[in-house]
């Protein structure tokens, strides 16, 4: 079981108050799929995806990124339950939409990457380390019920 601290609690909440979902999820989402192409396959009825413009300026991208951002703000509200909020949507990634948990990996490295990069000022190596540790939770509970 995943323990966190007073100051890491502390650190998730003071990034996560901040956070626009809708404007860092669709980021997030739009970079993974730039930065790692492949990931596009999972996405083949979201229309154009052929250009990093057509991605960013992908609406069902934007609204994605959005849903997806939001899901993991119930990992921020039930830090010490991830595992339990994320079954079903382990459940769901992986009976359903085989998703390949190795991209849960890659999608929390590029949220940090956006966090850090709307955060700057903020995002202190104690902070980005209590961010990696979350992104690795997230990933590791949406993969738990792969099989
Ligand atoms: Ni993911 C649908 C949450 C990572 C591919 N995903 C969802 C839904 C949520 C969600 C919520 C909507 C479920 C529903 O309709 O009931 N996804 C999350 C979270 C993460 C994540 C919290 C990681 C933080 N998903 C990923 C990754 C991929 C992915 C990394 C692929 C690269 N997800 C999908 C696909 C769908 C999806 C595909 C269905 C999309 C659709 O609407 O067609």
């Amino acid at each position: 079981m995943v323990h966190w601290t007073a100051e890491e609690k502390q650190l998730i909440a003071s990034v996560w108050s901040k956070v626009n979902v809708e404007e860092c999820g669709a980021e997030a989402l739009a970079r993974l799929l730039i930065v790692y192409p492949w990931t596009q396959r999972f996405f083949d009825n979201f229309g154009n995806l052929s250009s990093p413009t057509a991605i960013i300026g992908n609406p069902k991208v934007r609204a994605h990124g959005k849903k997806v951002l939001t899901s993991f703000g119930e990992a921020v509200k039930n830090l010490d339950n991830v595992k339990t909020t994320f079954s079903k949507l382990s459940e769901l990634h992986c009976e359903k939409l085989h998703v390949d948990p190795e991209n849960f990996r890659l999608l929390g490295d590029i949220l940090i990457i956006v966090l850090a990069a709307h955060f700057t000022k903020d995002f202190t190596p104690a902070c980005q380390a209590t961010w990696q540790k979350l992104v690795g939770v997230v990933a590791h509970a949406l993969a738990y019920k792969y099989h």
